[in-house]
């Protein structure tokens, strides 16, 4: 494997330059400072010869749980890297972006041994909760449906927050207004309770929605003090990373990227979408890491006690093709997968993979 690589991006992400906002802009050059690489911090392949990984879950024995988008298929990796096919969750309909996508495992798995998937169908996205008691899986309990899906544009992503409630990240699957319409379930961040009932505490009375005007989103991580940070994919201009507060309203498609206007909240952090195109988030290690898929590199972002963000480090540029997921782990590491037999990719030998950093 290559060297580990630090590319300073500050030109990149750009607060304060108007005519960097023109639509349309191209990307711009990178401005690459190789850094020394710290010891020990070469990503390891910890699976391998997967078809299109997407979701990533982690159960509390420190095996992970596998979400093949195309197949439908749920893979249990075990501590010595063999994959085993615990089953395949009936009724995925895979088309371009859709398939099965995200994965979560319970707060309560221990006693409830309950996982949750998000699947398209022919009808909608939906979310499902699953038995998995530590062999095979059962079948499918829809919890939330209606989630509008489409050969782009499907979100996917599914994680649960510090207050147990399950964060559900949407797409507009092509039809930008339902971006802006509180009635779709489409171009949002959606907060339901594990059961599928909507919390009492949801900036609308009985509705999931729990932030509005999102294009496409595939990212969610907490940090240690309870921030909700989401990665977006812009059109043609920018690519967001964004703060999420209830009942923020994020702009898409009034606006994509910092526009400054009442009404949106503006993103913290933006990039061109060649260097991003930015999918899977995490927190650890004081830091947001995010898997780019066009960008093909992991990025770092420092995230301080404020919630003000550093300088995002560009890694691994061009070394492992495009990532889709970032896992953070308990014991400190943080897991990324590659999306190189997506359909838009480039194989390696052994792609799709799930590499390891100790950072
Ligand atoms: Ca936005």
């Amino acid at each position: 494997m290559g060297r580990r690589r630090f590319s300073v991006a500050a030109l990149l992400v750009v607060v304060t330059c108007a005519a960097c906002q023109s639509e349309g802009s191209p990307a711009q050059p990178s401005t690459t400072t190789a850094v020394a690489a710290p010891a020990g911090s070469e990503p390891t392949v910890i699976a391998a010869d997967l078809d299109v990984p997407w979701g990533i879950a982690l159960l509390p024995d420190g095996t992970a749980l596998i979400a093949e988008r195309d197949s439908g298929a749920i893979r249990h990796l075990q501590a010595n890297g063999d994959t085993t096919v615990i089953g395949e969750v009936p009724g995925v309909a895979a088309r371009g972006e859709s398939g099965l996508l995200g994965l979560a495992v319970s707060p309560a798995y221990a006693t409830d041994q309950t996982i949750y998937g998000y699947l398209t169908t022919d009808d909608d996205n939906r979310v499902v909760a699953l038995r998995f008691d530590g062999r095979s899986l059962g079948e499918p309990a829809p919890i939330l449906t209606g989630i509008p899906a489409g050969s782009i544009h499907d979100g996917g992503r599914i994680a649960f927050g510090p207050d147990g409630t399950l964060h559900v990240a949407t797409g507009e699957a092509g039809d930008r207004p339902r971006a802006q319409d509180p009635s779709s379930l489409g171009g949002k961040i959606l907060r339901i309770n594990p059961d599928g009932s909507i919390p009492a505490d949801n900036p609308t009375q009985g509705s999931p929605v729990w932030s509005l005007g999102h294009r496409n989103v595939q990212g969610l991580a907490w940090d240690d003090d309870g921030r909700l940070w989401a990665t977006e994919f812009g059109a043609n201009t920018w690519d967001e990373v964004n703060l999420i507060e209830p009942g923020g309203n994020y702009g898409w498609p009034e606006v994509e990227g910092r526009s400054g206007e009442a009404g949106f909240v503006d993103p913290v952090v933006q990039w061109s979408t060649g260097e991003a195109s930015p999918s899977g988030l995490a927190f650890q290690d004081g830091a947001l890491w995010v898997a780019a898929l066009r960008g093909e590199r992991l990025w770092r972002i420092p995230v301080g006690g404020d919630g003000s963000l550093g300088e995002p480090q560009s890694l691994f540029e061009g070394e492992y093709g495009r990532l889709r997921t970032v896992v953070a782990t308990p014991d400190g590491a943080v897991w990324f997968s590659t999306s190189n037999r997506d359909g838009r990719g480039d194989p390696a030998e052994g792609d799709d993979r799930i590499l390891m950093l100790r950072p």
